[in-house]
């Protein structure tokens, strides 16, 4: 199944950490969900990611949607469980063209988002929408979900399960990146934005890595709307990945 890429890359821009971890991720711009759907406009993203409370209030059709079709809060302890909170059907509704789904691998409930996930990418290949999955190593049984290893497995999860991408945390290194795209396969590989970084310079030599081991792309949220200015920080991002600019390059963009 097709993702609408841009020159086989993409930059999708990920606004769910409302649900995920709260508005403490939030600035004077970036609680406004009409604020991050002028940047997905103007920034020139190649998707956006949304819940589907956004989506019904907010969405506009100028920019490709990602429905992600479950999620969780912060708030519970213990081992990390996320359930369908919208179905495929409602996300076609909603102009959708793809839907995400987090799979916790390694928590002692990966079962059932596994179980769930089969279902909703047999649901979304009917309606001709591609199904991603955010593959990520959390609860007891993880000790680093970072590690070269780590990620590379979650990378052959995302292929196993049926993504058509995946999306997975940098392990730190290219070396380890290329590892983990070959493990996936002909699933797409994009990069996970994380915390923000020390320095946007930091952020975009992570990017350019991701993209150097063969990675088609990144989703970013925190590291593009908590800058100082996302719309520059999104002409970098594409001149890294659509452009295949270097960091010196992109930081001028
Ligand atoms: P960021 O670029 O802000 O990290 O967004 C990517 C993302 O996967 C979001 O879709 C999601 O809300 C968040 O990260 C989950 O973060 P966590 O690592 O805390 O589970």
């Amino acid at each position: 199944m097709d993702i609408f890429l841009e020159k086989n890359r993409g930059v999708l821009l990920a606004y769910d950490q409302g649900l995920e971890h709260g508005p403490t991720d939030f600035n004077e711009r970036s609680f406004d969900p009409a604020f991050i759907m002028r940047l997905a406009v103007e920034g020139k993203f190649n998707g956006i990611i949304l819940q589907k409370g956004l989506a019904e209030k907010y969405y506009d059709g100028r920019v490709p949607l990602i429905v992600k079709v479950n999620g969780k809060t912060s708030l519970p302890k213990g081992e990390p469980i996320a359930r369908q909170n919208c179905s495929v059907r409602h996300a076609a509704e909603l102009g959708a063209r793809a839907v995400g789904y987090t799979i916790y691998a390694g928590s002692a409930h990966e079962s059932v988002m596994l179980k769930e996930f089969g279902r909703i990418q047999e649901e979304a290949h009917k309606l001709n929408m591609a199904a991603i999955a955010w593959i990520y190593p959390r609860g007891e049984a993880i000790k680093n979900d970072s590690a070269p290893e780590i990620i590379a497995y979650a990378a052959r999860v995302g292929l196993e399960a049926g993504a058509d991408a995946v999306k997975i945390k940098y392990p730190g290194t290219v070396d380890a990146f290329k590892w983990a795209v070959k493990c996936a396969g002909k699933t797409k590989v994009f990069m996970s934005g994380g915390p923000r970084a020390p320095t946007e310079a930091d952020f975009l030599t992570h990017v350019r890595g991701a993209v150097d081991a063969g990675a088609a792309g990144l989703a970013v949220g925190r590291n593009d709307w908590q800058s100082a200015d996302p719309l520059k920080m999104a002409r970098a991002l594409r001149a890294l990945v659509i452009e295949d600019r270097s960091v010196e390059e992109a930081m001028r963009a």
